[in-house]
């Protein structure tokens, strides 16, 4: 018995149960005699087999199978629709070992993110994609979707999918097989138990390849979605056989795993070393880094202004100084449609660890380039942080008291040097001078780096000198 349900029970990298209402219950959401419950153990399975449970990162779609992350004990990511397989190049290319899984509705895929599919697929990310192909938009109530066959009633085309009017239904597997790229493509159908065991199969097949590093497969699943058909979950799985393999026929399309050479993927990823990183930013071998004399901590950085103070590129300089430095880096920008004149921040990280989130939302340090800016994020600053405050636009005091200030005039330093815009390397090396960060010598190589306009290379060391004489004339006062 219990070797019965070691065999046919759930799959380990199922958590225990669906806690998403706050009770631990054993039944999924999904309604009875939906494929999605049927596929989702046949992948739950195939992950215990080939053990990689801790390697797996799902990617959640948007659609009746969003929830994919309160089943699934692997990494889990909740893509905006249609976006997978952009977020799962993204994790790819920078989590070496992960088994990247895209699981995706057809209006997830074949409507919305058809743009994304086709380009990762052209790309040859070594991915692997699940498109459950239930023919209408389940989620949402049953409208037509880009694969609704023709004649279909769905709540968009009450009278049936017209040729004329809405098109005709897309292949996505043929689409596929367009492309040169893809080393895997075969359709399936979870409509009959024969049909489940080559849907197995081909899940397996298409993570095997994965795993062994050989390219972009896709697998399309035909699945039942007897709610929105209106129909019993038999009849739903009996139209399949009869309609739904009709217009999208099963089978094989191409398989070159066999005849790819080992590990080669279709792209080289830019896998390197920290050094050769630097290498490749800087231009040059790697200076012996000053890594050694810099603290080893995380510092999540706000730096906030409006469009044209140079806001989005002091973030750069910072970001690119610690990259210079073998740190873990994020630059996140945010600025609205307007650019100039609007309000722009960035948020960096520089870390000795790796980083999780370029999310800021409770900085360590605020570069402060104008009033707004200080009126947004003083608020959300950790107790202990530092506020570098433009003095020469913003008029007030920082109100909290349990921060670290340092004024300084940062435009007028910026201005008499004769170049009004750089006030973002004033306040970039204030920043480094006070809180000893990184080595002001890592911020004099890496200006040529991002500030790449020549002429203006010796006012910007300048500006750097003048802003050092400043601070140490003006020295810091601890809170
Ligand atoms: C940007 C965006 N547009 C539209 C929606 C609304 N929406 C939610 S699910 C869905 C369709 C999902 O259909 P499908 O991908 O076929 O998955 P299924 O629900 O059938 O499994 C839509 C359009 C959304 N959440 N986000
Ligand atoms: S609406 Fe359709 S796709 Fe969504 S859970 Fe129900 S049967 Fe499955």
């Amino acid at each position: 018995m219990a070797e019965l349900i070691q065999r046919f029970g759930k799959a380990q990298s199922f958590y225990d149960g669906y806690t998403r209402k706050g009770i631990e219950i054993e039944t999924t959401h999904y309604c009875p005699g939906c494929g999605h419950g049927t596929i989702q153990k046949l992948i739950g399975e195939a992950i215990d087999d080939l053990g990689i449970q801790d390697r797996t990162i799902f990617l959640s779609p948007v659609g009746c199978a969003v929830f994919a992350y309160y089943y699934y004990d692997t990494g889990n990511i909740q893509c905006s629709h249609g976006r997978a397989p952009a977020v799962g190049t993204g994790v790819k290319r920078t989590v070496k070992d992960a088994v990247v899984i895209s699981y995706q509705g057809d209006g997830d895929l074949a409507g919305i993110g058809m743009t994304e599919i086709i380009h990762a697929a052209n790309r040859g990310e070594p991915i692997t994609v699940f498109f459950i192909n239930n023919a209408i938009y389940g989620m949402t109530g049953g409208q037509m979707a880009p694969t609704t066959p023709l004649g279909q009633i769905t709540q968009t085309t009450p009278f049936g999918r017209d040729v004329a009017r809405d098109g005709r239904p897309i292949g996505m597997v043929e689409l596929m097989n367009a492309l040169v790229p893809p080393v895997y493509i075969e359709r399936c159908s979870v409509a009959t138990s024969q049909g489940i065991i080559k849907t197995r199969k081909a899940i397996r097949k298409a993570l095997q390849a994965q795993i062994d590093g050989i390219g972009f497969s896709f697998v399309e699943i035909l699945s039942p979605c007897p709610t929105n058909w209106g129909m019993s979950p038999v009849k739903a799985r009996s139209w399949m056989e009869k309609e739904m393999t009709h217009h999208f026929p099963l089978g094989l399309v191409r398989d070159t795993i066999s005849s790819s050479t080992g590990k080669a993927t279709s792209i080289p990823y830019p896998y390197l070393d920290d050094a050769q990183l630097v290498e490749l930013l800087t231009g040059s071998a790697a200076v012996p880094l000053l890594k050694d004399d810099i603290p080893q901590v995380t510092h999540k950085v706000k730096i906030a202004g409006f469009g044209g103070q140079g806001v989005l590129s002091a973030g750069e300089l910072l970001a690119t100084c610690g990259m210079t430095e073998a740190l873990h880096v994020s630059w996140l920008p945010s600025y609205g449609p307007e650019m100039r004149g609007g309000s722009a921040n960035v948020s960096v990280i520089l870390s000795d660890q790796e980083i999780g989130s370029p999310l800021v939302d409770h900085p360590e340090v605020l570069l402060a380039f104008n009033g707004p800016s200080l009126d947004l994020f003083e608020p959300k600053m950790v107790s202990g942080a530092t506020i570098v405050v433009n003095s020469s636009i913003i008029q007030r005091q920082v109100e909290r008291t349990d921060v670290n200030v340092y004024y300084i005039p940062a435009t007028d330093i910026a201005k008499n040097e004769g170049l009004l815009s750089a006030a973002n390397v004033v306040m970039v090396t204030a920043y480094l001078l006070i809180s000893n960060a990184l080595p002001l010598e890592t911020l004099v190589r890496c200006i040529p780096l991002v500030l790449r306009k020549k002429s203006f290379l010796d006012t910007n060391i300048a500006i750097v000198n003048k802003t050092e004489a400043y601070v140490k004339a003006h020295p810091m006062e601890k809170q």
